[in-house]
């Protein structure tokens, strides 16, 4: 991660690293979404959600992993996954979150001796061509070192009433976007013809977790070792033993330990 980079998020609370992703792996993330979405019996089980299937290069993007580390820490979760087929006149909805919320555990934002702690940072892999009116996702920057409230003056999305501070970008299909989830963020109508297709990770310290888990047992036992040990069990030290067993992928990776469960239960 660049100064440049890190000044920026620091700013704005969100990043775009564009054009990180091989063309093939997109095409091939592209059809899958299109099936989960459209006919998902076409697909192996395994396949039927993300992160699974050839989606499951994003987990552990090195592009990707160099951002979190530095803005979350050196041992990240991931801790949910969705996909979006998003057609014209659709929506994920309006502006939510940010504010004073800095000292949260889980969406907290700090930062302290030159090193950013980002609580829940999401990432926005976008698989079409973005252009800035077509509605991805909009942010009104600053909001997550926001100390007072959202102002209801600065929360539309309507064309004449929107924030000045409000940001989107655009970018080509094989892009990652970052932001801390204390930033006050929307996913507004799309407008273009064509659909938007999209993977949101939720990345977040090992020692936390947040959404419970809906990634259904079967795509996750089908991962490879190494891509599970990103839903390992969020605990840093076992103090059972001396020196405390610390939970390091590479562990993960050396035992049979299942992931954190999936509870599939209402
Ligand atoms: O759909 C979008 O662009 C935004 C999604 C969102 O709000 C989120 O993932 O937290
Ligand atoms: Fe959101």
């Amino acid at each position: 991660m660049t100064d440049e980079e890190k000044f920026r998020f620091d700013l704005t609370g969100f990043l775009v690293r564009p054009a990180i992703l091989e063309r093939a792996e997109v095409d091939a993330i592209v059809d899958q979404i299109e099936r989960i979405h459209h006919n998902p019996e076409s697909l192996p089980p395994e396949h039927r959600a993300v992160p699974g299937g050839p989606a499951s290069v994003l987990i552990d993007h090195p592009k990707v992993l160099e951002v979190l580390h530095q803005i979350i820490g050196p041992d990240v979760r991931l801790e949910n996954s969705f996909s979006v087929w998003r057609r014209k006149g659709q929506e994920h909805g309006g502006l939510h979150g940010g504010g004073p919320q800095q000292g949260d555990p889980i969406f907290g934002y700090c930062v302290n001796n030159g090193r950013i702690h980002a609580g829940m940072v999401r990432v926005v892999f976008e698989l079409t061509d973005i252009s800035k009116n077509d509605g991805a996702t909009h942010f009104i920057a600053g909001s997550h070192k926001s100390n007072l409230p959202m102002h209801p003056d600065h929360m539309s999305l309507e064309a004449g009433k929107r924030s000045p501070f409000l940001m989107t970008y655009a970018c080509p299909a094989e892009s990652a976007i970052f932001f801390t989830e204390n930033l006050c963020h929307a996913g507004p109508v799309w407008q273009r013809e064509t659909p938007r297709v999209a993977v949101l990770n939720a990345y977040a310290h090992l020692a936390t977790h947040w959404h419970r888990l809906r990634i259904p047992p079967e795509v996750l036992s089908a991962l490879p070792r190494e891509k599970q040990a990103y839903f390992r069990e969020p605990w840093v030290a076992d103090f059972r033993t001396s020196p405390a067993t610390i939970n390091t992928i590479e562990r993960f990776v050396n035992n049979d330990e299942p992931p954190v469960n999936t509870d599939t239960q209402p």
